[in-house]
């Protein structure tokens, strides 16, 4: 797969990163194949800025290797560096600058990088080495930087629901003329329905591991042994074809549940009717648009209902995509943004998923195995914890950073730092997504083989989430008190007796020292 000829005079050296396996990118329709040469590297440094889950690993270096070979039968030359080869420099910029000596290219052009650090490192590169750089827009987004900022600016507020409808109109998806289908944006309301255990559980598409993956699996057991998280039995499809098979399978076995169970958890069971495409539209196999287009169609066929179709679309086109614009329109600083000053080391069971907390032990330990979990396990479970115990939100914003087969830092950090822990003090979102255990009993089957109790309020058999809940509140009462969403929260608790006022500190106490 290696070439090493002499390029053609005016060859250029396309950098294809591995969160951009698409053939219609950018960088690939800007070169040609007879004339160029594409610059693909497994290496250490993008292999280890976090300690990335074992499964997550051997996802990117699998797929990118299929990638590669795609290319290559596209007619493409293809330099591609594997981790093990001994003059791998370990980083990018190492290989940019061995790739273009060897070649003699003195222009190199690529996809911007998905954030600000490598887009950083590269750009330094390109200057001390005085080579030309040329990095073109990502539209694999439907916003760009530009259209974001201009939607943004002006406004007193930021949310998602408005720039929304704006990528409703824009795309025509679930458009009737000027209106929304069904006479409403959004039917979230219909979509918070518990789940029961005797429901048929779809499971996502798996792929049997091919030569290709084999090897890879072998790399990351010599390589990343220690990495947290387990590599086998591994599943995870790593072309455009195994994602197009999922995204089928996806569209006609869970869709249709999808919206009614989408906030639902059940012991046993980490997928539900969610659809598990995330890790390969982030890595380019699936472009988004084409998964809602799918999911449309499934509507228009009388195949899935409103709720569940609209509250996919909206998941695409309005959160991922309001992500993006967030992360890019607040800067590199967005990652140190601590709104309540939270202090706290993250707690090893994060690592080890040993808690006798049973909806903590069941998200962190499917995130163990599969490198996944649903949205509401991270958002109101090991989030909600995470900012109720007051755990510093940069080592949150690290972990799930490295847990997650999906996980790149421009949807990751706004996600955490923003949505999750509400660090940024309100830029993403209006209040912060902090709940006691009643909401987790509500929406889970967790409470019911847990050693606490989440009927009790306080005391040492209590559910840790209750007092937490309040401790919470009342650590950062001048910053959330003002909060127009909080305002019945904080009149309910002025109108608690004192003995029991103390009652939920000292529990809180008691819980955050066990820590
Ligand atoms: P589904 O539930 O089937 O949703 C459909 C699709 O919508 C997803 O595949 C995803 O592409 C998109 N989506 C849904 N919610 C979001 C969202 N909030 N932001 C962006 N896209 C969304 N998503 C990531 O892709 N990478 C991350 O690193 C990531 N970190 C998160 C951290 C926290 C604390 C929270 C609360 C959410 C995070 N999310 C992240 C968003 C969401 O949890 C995942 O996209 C989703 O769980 C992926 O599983 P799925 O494909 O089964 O999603
Ligand atoms: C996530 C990842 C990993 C683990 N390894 C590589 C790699 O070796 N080479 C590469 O080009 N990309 C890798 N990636 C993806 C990058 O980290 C990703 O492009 C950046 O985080 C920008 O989103
Ligand atoms: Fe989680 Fe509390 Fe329920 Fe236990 S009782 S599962 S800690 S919410």
């Amino acid at each position: 797969m290696k070439t090493n000829s002499s390029a053609a005079k005016d060859a250029r050296l396309l950098l294809i990163l591995g969160d951009q396996l698409s053939l219609d990118i950018s960088s690939l329709r800007a070169g040609k194949p007879d004339r160029d040469i594409v610059l693909m590297a497994e290496v250490q440094d993008e292999a280890s800025y976090v300690p990335h889950h074992k499964k997550k690993i051997a996802f990117v270096f699998s797929a990118m290797r299929h990638f590669a070979a795609e290319l290559e039968d596209a007619g493409w030359s293809v330099r591609y560096v594997k981790l093990d080869d001994p003059d791998n420099s370990g980083d990018l910029p190492g290989e940019l600058a061995r790739a273009v000596k060897d070649h003699g290219i003195d222009h190199v052009l690529m996809t911007e990088p998905g954030e600000f650090r490598l887009k950083a490192v590269l750009s330094d590169w390109s200057k001390d080495a005085k080579t030309e750089l040329e990095m073109l827009d990502d539209d694999r987004f439907l916003a760009s930087h530009a259209e974001f900022r201009d939607w943004a600016e002006g406004r007193k507020q930021l949310r998602m629901e408005y720039f929304y409808r704006e990528m409703r109109r824009k795309t025509g998806l679930l458009m009737d003329g000027d209106a929304p289908e069904g006479g409403k944006w959004n039917f979230d309301s219909q979509n918070r329905k518990p789940a029961k255990s005797d429901l048929f559980m779809p499971r996502p598409r798996a792929t049997e591991p091919d030569a290709i993956t084999e090897e890879v699996l072998k790399l990351v057991e010599d390589r990343f042994d220690d990495n947290f998280g387990t590599l086998r039995p591994f599943w995870f499809g790593v072309t455009r074809a195994d994602a197009l098979k999922a995204l089928t399978m996806f569209v006609e076995q869970a869709l249709p549940r999808f919206g009614d169970y989408q906030d639902a958890m059940l012991e046993g069971e980490p997928f539900l009717y969610h659809s598990v495409l995330s890790l390969y539209i982030n890595a380019g196999l699936l472009d988004p648009l084409e998964t809602c287009e799918r999911v449309a169609q499934a509507y228009h066929d009388g195949d899935a209902p409103l709720n569940a179709v609209e509250g996919y679309i909206r998941q695409i086109i309005g959160w991922r995509e309001y992500m993006r614009g967030i992360y890019w329109h607040s800067g590199p600083e967005y990652t140190q943004q601590n709104f309540f000053g939270a202090k706290r080391p993250l707690p090893d069971f994060y690592w080890t998923g040993h808690t006798d907390m049973a909806c903590m032990a069941a998200a962190i330990g499917q995130t163990k195995e599969e490198a996944y979990a649903h949205h509401i396990q991270r958002l109101m479970v090991t989030g909600n914890f995470a900012m109720l115990a007051g755990i510093d939100p940069h080592d949150v914003h690290e972990w799930y950073l490295a847990v997650y087969a999906d996980a790149y830092e421009w949807v990751e950090a706004p996600n955490v730092i923003g949505m999750s822990q509400f660090a940024d003090g309100g830029l993403l979102g209006s209040k912060p997504y902090a709940a006691s255990g009643n909401y987790i009993n509500k929406m889970s089957d967790h409470c019911a083989n847990c050693s606490y109790d989440v009927k009790q309020k306080t005391g040492s058999d209590a559910c840790p989430f209750n007092p937490l809940y309040w401790d919470f509140l009342l650590r950062n009462e001048e910053k959330l008190r003002g909060n127009p969403r909080l305002g019945q929260v904080y009149r309910t608790w002025d109108k608690m007796d004192e003995a029991k006022k103390k009652e939920y500190r000292d529990s809180a106490r008691a819980v955050l020292d066990r820590l």
